[in-house]
């Protein structure tokens, strides 16, 4: 899979790009039973949500290793369809995988994300620069306004990195944020956000300076997301003190390797081994 010059020139624009239906429905199902299996493990590779026992956020679903290991994840992360796209974005073949994020905002349960860049915390991981970053977001179900679609300000990426603020009071998930008088100046100036809605296998390429935020899950309906975060191996953070953990804050530095498209395959020999 090669992105186009126009689409590389709308990630470049806006911040972000919308690829449809990148991945199939029965290899979505798949990621869906495995994070539905992941969620009732005791780990600190997961946060909970405040309100329930519901995961809000699960880390670390890419590696071969470690209990949220997942064989399907592990081989989406490396697939011919996110990792050349990924390089093409970043103009680098030696890039790893940061860290994996699955958000599972379940219906009623899941909860606000702030406005923020992903940056302003990556910042403070001790990575030197944003540009070497991008993220692919996967949809696994259908976000909607009702139940919590991610929102995008288009350009915001151009902005720079605002100087966030800690916020460990809204949700269960500590998070920097953006100051509000700061963001409703970016507002004042900037198109009107945009939700982030599509089908489910559609993928989403994003900037680590983009501003984005999501709502509570209002709707009976889950709006579950994965995150692949993808880093120059030479962008790899410098040391800082307490550095956050690796599910986190990967530290397996080894250049990616393209691998198989056929991510079915490895869920039937994962059942095998
Ligand atoms: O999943 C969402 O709605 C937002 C997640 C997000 O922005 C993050 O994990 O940093």
């Amino acid at each position: 899979m090669r992105l186009t010059a126009e689409q590389l020139a709308q990630y470049e624009r806006d911040g972000f790009v919308v690829l449809p239906d990148l991945f199939t429905p029965d290899e979505v199902a798949s990621m869906k039973g495995e994070l539905a299996r992941i969620q009732a493990i005791d780990t600190d590779h997961l946060v909970r949500e405040r309100s329930g026992g519901v995961a809000k956020t699960i880390y670390r679903v890419h590696e071969a290793d470690g209990p949220t290991a997942s064989p399907i994840f592990h081989a989406a992360a490396r697939s011919p369809r996110l990792l050349p796209p990924a390089r093409q974005l970043l103009g680098d073949e030696a890039l790893y995988v940061y860290h994996t994020k699955c958000n599972l905002k379940t219906a009623i349960d899941g909860s606000v994300w702030q406005w923020h860049q992903d940056y302003g915390t990556w910042r403070n991981d001790g990575v030197p620069e944003a540009d070497p970053m991008s993220t692919a977001l996967l949809m696994l179900d259908e976000p909607t306004e009702a139940n919590g679609c991610l929102y995008f300000i288009p350009g915001s990426h151009k902005v720079g990195l605002v100087e966030p603020e800690f916020d460990d009071r809204t949700t269960s998930y500590k998070l920097w944020v953006v100051p509000k008088q700061r963001l409703v100046e970016i507002m004042e100036k900037s198109p009107e956000p945009v939700p982030i809605v599509g089908r489910p296998g559609t993928v989403v390429f994003f900037h680590p300076l983009i501003l984005h935020a999501s709502g509570h899950n209002l709707s009976r309906f889950d709006r579950w997301q994965v995150y692949f975060v993808y880093n120059r191996v030479s962008n790899r953070p410098i040391d800082v003190p307490s550095p956050r953990p690796d599910y986190v804050r990967s530290t397996n530095w080894a250049p990616l390797r393209i691998g198989s498209d056929d991510l079915l395959a490895t869920m039937g020999e994962a059942s095998h081994a």
